[in-house]
């Protein structure tokens, strides 16, 4: 029985650590006194199926709960851990916790504020349930607290990342020399924008081994979670955060140095390319993202990584991450209920199956059904693209992401599809919408020389759909965003179009939308 406590009427703080709080260097875990503490972990079928997660996320989570659970009782710390098989468990955060109290009977319960706006609002009704005080303090994980955002972004007319990303710099320190950036600027994506040459072999990523204790969860979630999206085997994650700080040195020893060159790059069978195939990780707590920057940052000062590769690295972690989690916690819960475009469809079935011609949404999608993963460009220009230009409606796209990935957690997946993908935000979190067409899927992946359709074509049985679904969408939101200065080019090329052409480009869509329904 590894993880059973006796009830204790002598406990102090009952710290309760959720399943993203994987950090021996938590908030609630500082200040802890193995004398008199008890850790409280649980498994619950509600966070298993409040969304029907992807198998390898359930496996992830579960595996790497109960391995941080066995270090803290390494140390000597009690722990209370509940499993998802046991008879007594109700299931839910706030039932857990319920039981908890009444066996330790503590005079306190101490959290780390959670990743989620609906887990907060549980925990704003803990202490009335519980009937002790509860504590829920800062997630100082993150470089940018959520109050020091609300003072950044506070009377700011627009909240651009590139402005929040300089001070995070000017803060830490990263890639600076006195006030100014290393290197003369703030930003080299103008070099970072190459797709891969013909015939470049990307390194392999090595994939940890399965031991016992992952071996019983993988067993758990086949016979639980069958019918969830996705491969369980082969795993593709470590668990613990030996395998996670692995990971991380074997992503600057050998891809880092690429990073830059090939971050927008897309190629088949490719499903991690010079990614660094972390966010699992820093995201559930197994490293944190000072770590990951120190390593970053270390590589360039060693010579091993150019400048290029690690301030494009820095910036996703030290800018973009931050920057989408200040959005989150700044305007939820309003931020979820927007929906600027008035996107209503229904997202198709093959966002499940893979089951589609287009060649670029069957290696997306087939490399998320095989990892819980896609790298960024697969998120954004694919199968966010597709969905942006297709009017699928936020709240079915966003619960495809939440599931799919291993990383997703709300406060990181709903501002980056909500805002960054389907600018349902109004531009809240990007002054534009990155809506394209076939061409710049071709210039950063091979997919279209192979495909059966013809990225060149706007119109006819063979033209690429994302060609006529660009036109669509710039016509069919021409009041809303023909006047945003950063769409100028393309309602430009609108303006001159025939009005035969554009009735012909609504004619293919339709069509293409009739055919999906069926
Ligand atoms: P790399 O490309 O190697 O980047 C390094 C790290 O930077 C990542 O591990 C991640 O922590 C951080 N990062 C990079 N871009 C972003 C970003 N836009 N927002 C936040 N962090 C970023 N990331 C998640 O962690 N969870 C999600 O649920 C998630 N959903 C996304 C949905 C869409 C539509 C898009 C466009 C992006 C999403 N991202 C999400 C961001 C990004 O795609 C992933 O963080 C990245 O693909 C993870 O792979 P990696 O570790 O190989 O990242
Ligand atoms: C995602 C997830 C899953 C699948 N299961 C659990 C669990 O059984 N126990 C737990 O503590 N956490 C789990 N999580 C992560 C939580 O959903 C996450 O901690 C909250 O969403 C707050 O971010
Ligand atoms: Fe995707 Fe169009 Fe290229 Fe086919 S031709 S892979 S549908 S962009």
């Amino acid at each position: 029985m590894p993880f059973y406590n006796p009830p204790d009427p002598m406990i102090q703080t009952l710290r309760f650590v959720l399943g993203d709080q994987l950090t021996r260097n938590l908030a609630t875990l500082r200040d802890l006194d193995p004398a008199r503490d008890v850790v409280l972990m649980v498994e619950v079928g509600d966070e298993t199926t409040y969304v029907r997660h992807h198998k390898q996320k359930i496996a992830f989570i579960l595996a790497a709960m109960r391995g941080f659970a066995k270090s803290l009782e390494k140390e000597g710390i009690r722990v209370d851990y509940v499993k998802l098989d046991d008879p007594a468990n109700t299931h839910s955060f706030t039932g857990e916790l319920g039981r908890a109290v009444t066996r330790h009977k503590p005079a306190c319960i101490v959290v780390t504020e959670p990743g989620e706006y609906r887990v907060l609002e549980m925990m704003r009704g803990w202490p009335d349930m519980s009937g002790v005080p509860v504590e829920i303090r800062d997630d100082d994980r993150f470089f940018c607290s959520r109050a020091e955002f609300a003072a950044w972004a506070k009377d700011r007319k627009s909240l651009r990342m590139e402005f929040f990303y300089r001070e995070m710099r000017r803060k830490t320190g990263y890639l600076m020399q006195g006030d100014a950036p290393v290197g003369g600027t703030w930003n080299f994506d103008s070099e970072n924008r190459k797709a891969l040459p013909r015939g470049h072999q990307v390194p392999i990523r090595r994939r940890p081994a399965a031991d016992p204790e992952l071996r019983a969860v993988l067993d758990l979630v086949a016979a639980r979670f069958a019918d969830h999206f996705g491969d369980l085997e082969p795993f593709v994650w470590a668990t613990d955060r030996a395998g996670a700080l692995a990971a991380l040195r074997e992503f600057v020893a050998e891809r880092l140095h690429l990073f830059g060159d090939y971050q927008d790059a897309m190629k088949s069978g490719e499903d991690f390319v010079y990614h660094a195939v972390i966010s699992p990780y820093l995201n559930a707590g197994l490293l944190t993202a000072r770590e990951v920057c120190d390593a970053a940052v270390n590589a360039w000062r060693d010579g091993t990584a150019p400048l290029n590769a690690v301030e494009g690295f820095l910036r996703q972690i030290l800018g973009w991450r931050e920057f989408v989690r200040g959005i989150y916690w700044a305007r939820m819960p309003d931020y979820a209920a927007t929906n600027y475009l008035n996107a209503q469809r229904r997202l198709p079935d093959f966002y499940w199956t893979g089951d589609t011609k287009m060649k670029c949404l069957r290696e997306t999608i087939g490399a998320t059904r095989r990892n819980a993963y896609a790298h960024h460009i697969q998120r954004l220009m694919v199968a966010g693209n597709f969905a942006l230009l297709a009017g699928i409606a936020p709240a079915e796209i966003e619960e495809w992401y939440l599931i799919v990935y291993a990383d997703a957690y709300d406060w990181v997946e709903l501002p980056n599809v909500h805002g960054m993908v389907l600018h349902a935000d109004g531009g809240v979190l990007g002054s534009k919408p990155y809506a394209a067409s076939g061409a710049y899927i071709d210039r950063m992946s091979d997919y279209c020389k192979t495909c059966v359709y013809d990225r060149r074509k706007r119109m006819g049985a063979d033209a690429c759909p994302f060609n006529f679904l660009y036109w669509n969408f710039m016509i069919e939101n021409e009041a809303k965003l023909a006047r945003n200065p950063r769409l100028a080019m393309p309602y430009r090329t609108l303006g001159a179009m025939a009005p035969a052409e554009r009735e012909t480009l609504r004619a293919a869509a339709s069509a293409f939308f009739e055919s999906l329904e069926r």
